[in-house]
């Protein structure tokens, strides 16, 4: 009987803080011993001249997610995990909507019932609380937080989920008394609406106008605010999908001021900008996510800000819709105006790739801050580590190994993802996952699928130890 389940052999292993040639073991789902000359696997990966990572873990991602009378999302958990699996990720982690005048407990019944058996991917949910009832507050989500569903994300904007500033308070001290953690998403709704119905009267529908409603003000009053709240509470926040320099500041000045916040950033906002938005036959519609892409000094500013470590997140914000459908981009109502088309692009399978060859690749960041951005990190904020997100004796064996010599251009017919396109379709990328391990199983063998669906689990989250929950 051999030692071990799985040995990888030669590789570079790279974890957020150092770089170092080793062998890997696996036995029963866990890394059992790292060093030189491992032998004994009954199964063994050579991985000469290959970088073997922590896998992906992508905590910014929908999946399923109601959206809308007529519209459908384009991933159910069996698209999105195979195509995040095909991205080097080992855990995604998308969003449990809470439905109004509905028991949280039953709306998370209901993802899970969805997800069981379908995974390629491990998974862990967060909510997002759109109706801060007493009884949500005060029993129903302190109960689901000691559960292991310990992260929450609010909205600032969209009519049917933003909570206004009261509630946000509320909401941000039941995490401060319980150690969960919140994701806030900042625009400034009251701001975009006026806006809308400025341009709508002047007859301005074009899918561009998404953007020019939405312009970087009222993302930077929002993420002040949100900021702002949560220093009044005294509990640490997540700031997501930050698109610019301005609302990256505020980040740094509420840290700078003794705040705890995670920035995350997402592929978008480096790769596109506005003027994707003005594509001819309603082509823009593509592009079509909040916040909206910007500018290329935008661009330059969250390059910025990934450099100098602002932000600690690198998520896709995966919200796929099928373009050339009426239940997606192109819908009836769609069609008639802005802002009418479903809100989000999809990428969960090339957020690594675009950091490795963008990032890595072109010298802007090391590979350990590459693995810190698209794993660790995530593993860290939302109480998934030291389980996940690195590469340790006793950790599951979730590994990624990626080729650094590999060229691909980006075609959206190569990807597995459930929409019609790629936004980045024709991008050339240097440096791809190639074989993927999810606890201990070969998942991806040299690009070719070797797990099954339902490999894959839930896997529930601990709560922040810092600052001390009440
Ligand atoms: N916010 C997200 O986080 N994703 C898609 C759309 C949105 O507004
Ligand atoms: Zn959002
Ligand atoms: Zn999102």
């Amino acid at each position: 009987m051999s030692q071990f389940d799985l040995v990888i052999k030669n590789g570079v292993v790279a974890t957020a803080s150092d770089t170092f040639k080793c062998d890997i073991a696996i036995r029963d789902g866990k890394i059992v011993q790292m060093g030189d000359n491992l032998s004994g696997g009954a199964q063994e990966i050579d991985a000469e001249g290959k970088y073997v990572l922590p896998g992906g873990i992508d905590s910014h991602v929908h999946i399923s997610q109601p959206s809308g009378e007529g519209i459908v999302m384009a991933d159910d958990f069996e698209s999105g995990t195979l195509s995040a699996l095909f991205g080097g990720n080992t855990t995604i982690m998308p969003f449990c909507l809470q439905e109004k005048g509905t028991p949280l407990r039953e709306t998370l019944k209901d993802y899970h019932d969805q997800a069981e058996g379908k995974c390629y991917t491990d998974v862990s949910f967060h909510l997002i609380i759109c109706d801060p009832t007493n009884a949500v507050l005060g029993q129903d989500l302190p109960a689901l937080i000691a559960d292991g569903y310990t992260s929450l994300k609010v909205f600032m904007t969209y009519q049917d989920l933003r909570l206004d500033d009261a509630s946000i308070l509320r909401t941000l001290d039941v995490a401060r008394d319980t150690g969960a953690t919140v994701m806030v998403h900042c625009e400034n709704e009251d701001a975009i609406r006026f806006l809308i119905e400025k341009h709508e009267k002047a007859g301005d529908v074009a899918p561009r106008v998404h953007a020019t409603t939405r312009p970087v003000a009222v993302e930077r009053e929002a993420t002040h605010r949100a900021l702002a709240l949560a220093e009044v509470v005294d509990v640490p926040i997540v700031i997501v999908h930050v698109s610019n320099g301005e609302a990256r500041d505020e980040i740094s000045r509420a840290r700078s001021r003794g705040s705890k916040v995670v920035g995350e950033t997402c592929p978008q906002y480096l790769m596109l900008t506005a003027d994707d938005l003005d594509g001819m036959d309603w082509e823009g519609a593509k592009f079509v996510c909040s916040p909206p892409p910007r500018d290329k000094a935008a661009q330059a500013d969250c390059w910025r800000g990934i450099e100098n470590g602002v932000f600690e997140l690198f998520s896709s914000d995966h919200c796929p819709f099928r373009y050339d459908d009426p239940q997606g981009k192109l819908t009836p109502k769609g069609r008639t105006s802005f802002r009418h088309i479903p809100n989000g692009i999809p990428g969960v399978e090339t957020r690594m790739p675009i950091l490795f060859s963008e990032g890595v690749m072109k010298g802007r960041i090391d590979i350990n801050r590459f693995v810190a951005m698209t794993s660790t990190n995530h593993a860290k904020t939302y109480g998934l580590y030291p389980q996940k997100g690195t590469i340790a004796i006793g950790a599951d064996a979730d590994i990624a190994i990626w080729d650094p010599a590999e060229k691909r251009t980006v075609r959206h017919a190569d990807l597995h993802d459930g929409s019609d396109y790629s936004p980045y379709e024709g991008l050339e990328l240097t440096g791809w996952p190639t074989t993927i391990v999810l606890g201990g199983k070969v998942m991806v063998r040299d690009g070719t699928l070797t797990g099954e669906k339902g490999d894959g689990r839930y896997r529930h989250a601990s709560t922040r130890s810092f600052p001390a929950p009440v």
